[in-house]
């Protein structure tokens, strides 16, 4: 059943409907297994540009074009320009209310794991445990002769491209257009998806796989989706409530009224 969301082509007004607020909690409250995916739209209150939103270009480049194994090997200084921008833009923001909701619902279910799409580190910095960073981590690189990952926290970096002390480029270890999610990353992810009463999926356009699949995979093992983002989604149509408005304002509130129930 949809509720939630007018039926209406673009973005929808941000708005907080009480009414599924209280169709989420309710299904919340009974939950025992809680997973929660988010997108670029939870970092956005944090003053960090999203990918496919009005703000989305990062200094004029899409990140399908840059994000890539290929464009690192054609130019692996201009790629690393970019990313030195963005870990600029990065090393200033904050978690936002809506990360610290989320770090909050981890305490409140025995089962919790967060999936999270973005690479700025800021869930991680929110205190949160129980997390998948199935694209990577911007801060994090790796040598790309022997594969060996280290924490690269320069801002800006002191040389573009960075190098390894064996002399070899570093690159972000982060997951490109292109390449495979990490296998264990993968495994516990599918896990997760059957095992999950409850999928809370927050701030993502569903357009990048293999995550976009992932609401479809907890309907078809009978789990309840709730959608929180700005706008309708090719998620909606397999969310059974979309809570249209900011994840700053509708987590927290979700937590609110989550812990009354209690
Ligand atoms: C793979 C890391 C095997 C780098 C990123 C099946 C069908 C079609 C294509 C494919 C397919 N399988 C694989 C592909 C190819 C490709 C893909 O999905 N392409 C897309 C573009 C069609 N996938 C892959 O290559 C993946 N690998 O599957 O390996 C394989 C390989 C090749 C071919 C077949 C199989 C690897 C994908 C990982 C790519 N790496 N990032 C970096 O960041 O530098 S993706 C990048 O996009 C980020 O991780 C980002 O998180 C992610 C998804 O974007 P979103 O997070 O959703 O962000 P977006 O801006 O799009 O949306 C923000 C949303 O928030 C909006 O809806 C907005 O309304 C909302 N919002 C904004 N503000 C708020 C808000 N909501 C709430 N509150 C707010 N305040």
């Amino acid at each position: 059943m949809k509720t939630g969301g007018r039926r209406c082509a673009g973005p929808l007004k941000a708005k907080m409907n009480r009414g599924d607020i209280g169709k989420a909690v309710g299904k919340l409250a009974g939950a025992k297994s809680l997973l929660v995916i988010t997108g670029a739209g939870i970092s956005a209150e944090s003053g960090i540009p999203t990918f496919r939103g009005s703000d989305g270009l990062w200094n004029n480049h899409r990140a399908e074009d840059l994000a890539t194994p290929s464009a690192f090997e054609r130019d692996p200084a201009v790629v690393w320009q970019w990313y030195d921008w963005r870990r600029g833009i990065i090393a200033k923001a904050m978690p936002n209310p809506g990360h610290l909701a989320i770090k909050d619902l981890e305490g409140m279910f025995g089962h919790f794991l967060l999936i999270t799409q973005n690479v700025d580190g800021l869930h991680e910095r929110s205190g949160i445990r129980n997390i998948i960073e199935i694209h990577g981590n911007l801060w994090r690189v790796r040598c790309v002769r022997d594969g060996r990952g280290s924490m690269l926290m320069d801002v800006p970096l002191k040389e573009v491209p960075p190098r390894c002390a064996c002399g070899a480029l570093l690159r972000p270890d982060v997951v490109w257009f292109g390449e495979s999610i990490p296998g264990e990353a993968l495994r516990r992810s599918f896990q997760a998806l059957e095992a999950c009463d409850v999928l809370l999926v927050v701030g993502t356009s569903g357009v990048v796989y293999p995550v976009a699949s992932f609401p479809e995979e907890v309907k078809g093992n009978g789990g309840f989706v709730i959608e929180i983002n700005m706008e309708e989604t090719p998620i909606t149509r397999a969310a059974d409530v979309s809570l249209f408005g900011r994840s700053g304002d509708i987590l927290p509130e979700i937590v609110k009224e989550l812990k009354k129930s209690r």
